[in-house]
């Protein structure tokens, strides 16, 4: 691409625009006429192509300036497709092959052509499909735990960790989405919201609860203002892709700095929620895939927590809790690492719970509810999810074990709230 100034792609001027690129010619082959180039976005933000020749295929990933979902009305920095670059250069390393790889960048044209995953699809259409994905909870955990240690100061230098805090702090509007859409939108009468209209005594009851905004507006103020840990920022069954046994993460363009509880929590909230929503998908193996939704979720905070303690223990080698205030006097580090994992485990339920919230009832829904199109049958699986979501956010500190979280879910799912 000769040309610096951003000019979004299209099908037709992909392949003369991008023939050049030795990241390309490599992949697909010098003949660029030959490539045939599919534009497949289906997520709120950006372009996305499948290109591809007898010799290979990529994805040719651009970012808008503008957000997709909404139009020109609502623009959007092209910046975010150097914050997803560099937070996937990092998490290639801090979790070898957990995402795809990347080819080329190109920053003026905020662009990544990277791996294309295939046959793999996203986990959400998996989970309304009904269909299971061998090793899943333990992938996520081992993917979250890595993500948040090797991303702190449990083990980067402290020069190197406070260098990546300032370059992640330049991005800005997109930490602000999620301050708005996840965390505040909700919790007011916003004007981009939306709900299944028979959940308003729900959503009236949900506003005028002072004592759960004041808690979501804690856990936005640990989100604004924590840097424990890089994020991927939008951890959830569309950032997933995934074949029957195997599963990469993808579109970390929300990385941030933030608290080590947030992308576990969240992604277990859609885990929650691909759950709740499976009485509209299934038929006579409802309960037996409900089930397996719940044993991913257990499998995700156990492997986390696992993966965490082994880190802990093989890989401190920051400043926080270091060994010579520990191992080096004789000392054990255990209860330190318990706290810290006791610490991430509340966060995370938190987290879970608002996000929870804001799919139902801020601007980006999921699939797993909105695709129920009779909303007689959509409204009181959203108000099992909405009403767990509350008692999580309330009540964290009284669940301690995934088994806990994964049978109050069970409680919620037998209930009827409207
Ligand atoms: C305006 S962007 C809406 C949502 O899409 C992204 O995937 C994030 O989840 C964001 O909150
Ligand atoms: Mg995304």
């Amino acid at each position: 691409m000769t040309q610096t100034a951003y000019l979004a792609l299209d099908t037709q001027t992909l392949p003369d625009r991008l023939a050049h690129l030795p990241a390309l010619i490599e992949q697909l082959g010098e003949d660029a006429q030959q490539w045939s180039v599919r534009e497949v976005g289906d997520g709120n933000l950006n372009l996305v192509f499948i290109v591809q020749s007898a010799k290979g295929s990529v994805i040719v990933k651009q970012a808008l300036p503008y957000v997709r979902l909404v139009g020109d009305s609502w623009p959007l920095p092209l910046y975010r497709a150097y914050y997803e670059y560099h937070a996937l250069t990092r998490q290639a390393l801090r979790d070898p092959g957990s995402v795809p790889e990347i080819y080329h960048f190109d920053e003026d044209q905020a662009l990544i052509v990277m791996e294309f995953l295939s046959p793999h699809v996203i986990l959400r259409t998996k989970l309304i499909a009904g269909e299971t994905v061998a090793g899943l909870g333990a992938f996520c955990g081992t993917f979250c735990a890595r993500m948040a240690f090797r991303g702190s100061e449990l083990s980067m230098k402290s020069p190197d960790k406070k260098a990546d805090v300032a370059l992640f702090a330049g991005n800005v509007e997109i930490p602000a989405i999620t301050e708005g859409l996840v965390f505040t939108d909700p919790y007011f009468d916003a004007e981009m919201n939306n709900h299944t209209p028979e959940l308003d005594p729900i959503v009236r009851s949900l506003r005028a609860n002072i004592d759960l905004k004041r808690v979501a507006q804690s856990m936005l103020a640990k989100f604004a203002s924590t840097t424990e840990t890089m994020l991927h920022g939008d951890l959830h069954s569309g950032s997933i892709m995934s074949i029957d046994t195997q599963s990469r993460v993808i579109d970390p363009e929300f990385a941030q700095y933030g608290p080590m509880g947030f992308d576990i929590g969240m992604l277990a909230a859609n885990y929650l929620m691909a759950y709740f929503s499976q009485p509209a998908h299934r038929g006579t193996d409802l309960a037996t895939y409900q089930t397996w939704i719940l044993s991913v979720i257990e499998d995700c905070f156990t492997t986390f927590e696992q993966e965490f303690r082994h880190l802990w223990q093989t890989e401190r080698t920051g400043m926080l809790y270091s060994q010579a205030l520990f191992e080096d006097q004789g000392q054990s580090s255990a209860s330190a690492c318990d706290a810290v994992l006791e610490g991430i485990w509340s966060d995370a339920l938190r987290f879970c719970g608002i996000e929870m919230h804001r799919r139902c009832l801020s601007l980006a829904h999921n699939a797993d509810f909105e695709s129920i199109e009779d909303t007689s049958i959509r409204a009181p699986l959203e108000a099992r999810n909405i009403e767990m979501g509350t008692t999580l956010i309330l009540t964290a500190d009284t669940l301690h074990t995934p088994k806990d979280l994964t049978s109050l879910a069970r409680a919620f799912n037998e209930k009827d709230f409207l």
